[in-house]
């Protein structure tokens, strides 16, 4: 595996180096790190916060920018600090992957002119992970403190993926954040890649007005775009106005060019891949960019695989909203859909009510078929 692709790994080699850290400061962190075994100072100390007030009065409060190999950039009113993480912080380390993300609010101490030392992250509003893609018994933070998941694709190359569409409406929704769909490089249904067959080109095409009839009927925001034409720019920058949003999906779908026409800002845009037409990733570290007073964008390297973290069986079917509503006839109160007889949802699938790509998406986590699905 590339550096480029497991970029996180960057952040967990930087954290689990303590130079930074001075004797003193380990003698206390390790202090703190033994009070989590107690079980009355278990139940005191809150997840995250580990200071206390009259500590935060010296700190500077600032938002995470960028998670780079040198530190976490730290943008404290205008200027940007590179931040180690306090050894207390790290007692959640066995359940997550990235303790701190892009978008956080954190708290830290001023070490020279522009390091400085996280000492607490702020309670947080929203978020948007997966399950760690190796052990997939960790979670792995994208972006936090987003309104909207710019739910990322493209058309032909790399092509549609309706079960990542509807992982990623998860993901968004369980983090407490607003999916919304964005269709990317809509310019190659009239100018297809030479290697394209025509036949491949019209199963997309169907494909697409699918997915767009579906996700629009169940009330989703779906952005229809070509950052080559400039077609839907418009749309997708009134949807972005005024909000922090950001943009997750497979690599080469153009996550980081639409970036540069919303913004001004230059990044670098990679090109796709034509054997595998996978793209190769281009973008390796997650970044944050204010684009316009109060907007803010985020853009994150292509994933490999996306795993809802964290999904119960018995909640899935709360994420299908049409699934929920035709399950009222069901005969069994606890029918699964998959095999019972009498069950509502089966019968709206065969009359069409359901659109067969969501029951089919449904079945894949039901059964925890999600990992041959995550493979893409
Ligand atoms: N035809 C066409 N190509 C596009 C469009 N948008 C982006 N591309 C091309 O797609 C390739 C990948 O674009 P990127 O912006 O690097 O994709 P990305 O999603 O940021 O990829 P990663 O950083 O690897 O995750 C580049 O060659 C872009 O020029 C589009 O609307 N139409
Ligand atoms: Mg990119
Ligand atoms: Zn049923």
């Amino acid at each position: 595996m590339s550096r480029k692709d497991n970029y996180l790994d960057i952040e967990e080699a930087f954290f689990s180096n303590d130079r930074k850290f001075s004797k003193k400061e380990r003698k206390a962190a390790s202090y703190k790190d033994r009070s989590q075994y107690k079980k009355s100072d278990q139940d005191q100390l809150k997840r995250q916060n580990t200071m206390t007030t009259s500590d935060e009065e010296d700190l500077l409060r600032g938002k995470v920018l960028a998670i780079a190999a040198d530190g976490i950039l730290v943008d404290c009113e205008g200027t940007e600090y590179v931040c180690s993480l306090k050894g207390a912080l790290k007692k959640d380390k066995k359940r997550i992957k990235n303790l701190v993300a892009v978008g956080d609010i954190v708290l830290f101490e001023r070490k020279s002119h522009l390091e400085g030392s996280i000492g607490k992250i702020e309670k947080r509003n929203s978020i948007l992970s997966r399950a760690d893609n190796l052990s997939r018994n960790k979670e792995q933070l994208i972006a936090v403190n987003v309104d909207q998941v710019l739910i990322t694709c493209s058309v032909v190359s790399p092509p549609l993926k309706p079960s990542l569409i509807d992982r990623y409406i998860i993901a968004a929704k369980k983090g407490n954040t607003e999916p919304v769909i964005v269709i990317n490089k809509l310019d190659l249904f009239q100018t297809p890649p030479p290697e394209i067959q025509t036949v491949t080109l019209e199963v997309e095409r169907t494909l697409f007005e699918e997915l767009v009839e579906i996700y629009r009927s169940l009330h989703l925001t779906v952005v229809l775009v070509s950052a080559t034409t400039g077609e839907g720019m418009d749309e997708l920058r009134r949807v972005m106005h005024g909000k922090t949003s950001v943009f997750s999906g497979q690599s080469g779908v153009g996550k980081s060019h639409l970036i540069s026409l919303i913004t001004g800002q230059q990044l670098a845009v990679g090109s796709v891949v034509k054997r595998t037409q996978k793209g190769s990733h281009t973008t390796s570290t997650t970044n944050l960019i204010r684009f316009e007073p109060g907007s803010y964008c985020i853009d994150t390297p292509g994933i490999k695989s996306f795993g809802v973290w964290d999904l119960k069986r018995e909640d899935i079917q709360t994420y299908f909203a049409e699934i929920l509503a035709a399950s009222s006839t069901c005969k069994f109160p606890d029918c699964s859909h998959m095999n019972e007889p009498v069950c509502g949802v089966q019968e709206a699938v065969e009359q069409g009510h359901i659109s067969q790509l969501r029951f089919e998406s449904y079945c894949a986590l039901m059964a925890g078929l999600e990992e041959k699905h995550i493979n893409r």
